[in-house]
């Protein structure tokens, strides 16, 4: 017997489940079988996943998005003269794009803008936004993980590589990953490379609870999704009215959490495999670290970065940091 006809014996249902070579189920059922139950971030963001973190972002509580975008305002001569001229600018995870335009705008003669996305559709939306707005700069579309190693080599030649990373998505990572992927971005831009990146400041909790689950409730319908997202795409079984959204502050780690809460005792088919859950107890689902300016400094740095510019806002909640690559590297 195969290890998928075994999985559907368990079961006990006639119906074909999906291989359990697919990686993303593979990493589900994995990570439901953790002692702390997880799922993977990213599986946040469908179609209707990204559409509601569009919507967080402009809710009252979420600070993250309009703090960031008024720094951006602010200091845009001062960023565009860091930034310098004849830049190519490549921004991992790309999305709407609204800062970028901004800052696009501002810089002297920009020579390209490459935006990376796993998603051909949010590649497509920018290429139109873009051409609108600003229809001479060559866009150069470039579908990957960014998380990933991609091949930056193959982008067009600029005085220098800019590297733009806002909305506070390194948060997103564990400190370890986060800084690998600062690395990947160092070797991405090259010994003239510069990096502008959004980074989210610690903050009392009671804000940042806000924040992650606001008065309006889209971020519990963001967070909630993902059991929708596995219903629809592993045929799995969560009855949704049994779960709710919960964001709890770390205070340790410095990170605010968001965790799906079953509301009573339960199981939960997926893959062909049968999960239970207790009343009470959490799948969890997405971190969000935050950071002092010198944590990140460190953290860049150990990643082949210099600190070189910061720019705050006037409370001190969301930084623009901006690096560039180190003179000195370790053999
Ligand atoms: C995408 N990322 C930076 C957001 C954050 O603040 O961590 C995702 C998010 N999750 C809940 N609200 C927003």
């Amino acid at each position: 017997m195969s290890d998928d006809e075994e999985l559907q014996m368990e079961a006990g249902s006639a119906a074909p489940v999906e291989s359990i070579d697919s990686p993303d189920l593979a990493e589900i059922l994995r990570d439901l079988s953790r002692p702390q139950k997880r799922l993977p971030t990213r599986l946040l963001y469908d179609e209707e996943g990204s559409r509601l973190f569009e919507r967080i972002c402009e809710t009252g509580d979420y600070y993250v998005t309009r703090t960031e975008l008024s720094i951006l305002r602010e200091n845009l001569p001062d960023i565009a003269a860091f930034a310098g001229p004849g830049a190519g600018v490549i921004e991992p995870g790309a999305g709407c794009g609204c800062k970028t335009r901004e800052l696009l705008s501002a810089l002297e003669d920009p020579r390209w803008y490459a935006p990376l996305d796993i998603d051909p559709s949010v590649l497509w939306r920018c290429r139109q936004t873009m051409s609108q707005v600003l229809p001479r700069l060559p866009l150069v579309p470039v579908c990957a993980d960014f998380t990933r190693p991609w091949r930056y080599a193959r982008l067009p030649l600029a005085e220098r590589r800019l590297l733009f990373f806002p909305g506070s998505t390194i948060g997103n990572f564990e400190p370890h990953e986060a800084q690998a992927l600062l690395r990947q971005f160092q070797q991405a831009t090259g010994a003239s490379g510069r990096m502008i990146l959004g980074v989210d400041l610690r903050k009392s909790a009671a804000t940042l609870r806000r924040a992650y689950d606001d008065s309006e409730g889209i971020t519990a319908r963001f967070n909630l999704n993902l059991l929708v997202r596995l219903n629809r795409e592993h045929a799995a079984d969560f009855d949704i009215a049994a779960f709710e959204h919960v964001a709890v502050y770390d205070k340790t780690r410095h990170r605010i959490e968001m965790h799906l809460r079953s509301r009573r005792e339960q199981q939960v088919r997926i893959g062909g495999r049968s999960f239970r859950f207790a009343a009470g107890e959490t799948i969890h689902t997405e971190s969000s670290h935050k950071y002092l300016p010198d944590g990140m400094a460190q953290l860049a740095v150990g990643a082949g970065w210099q600190a070189w510019k910061l720019w705050m806002d006037p409370q001190r909640r969301f930084a623009l940091m901006g690096f560039e690559a180190a003179r000195w590297r370790q053999p």
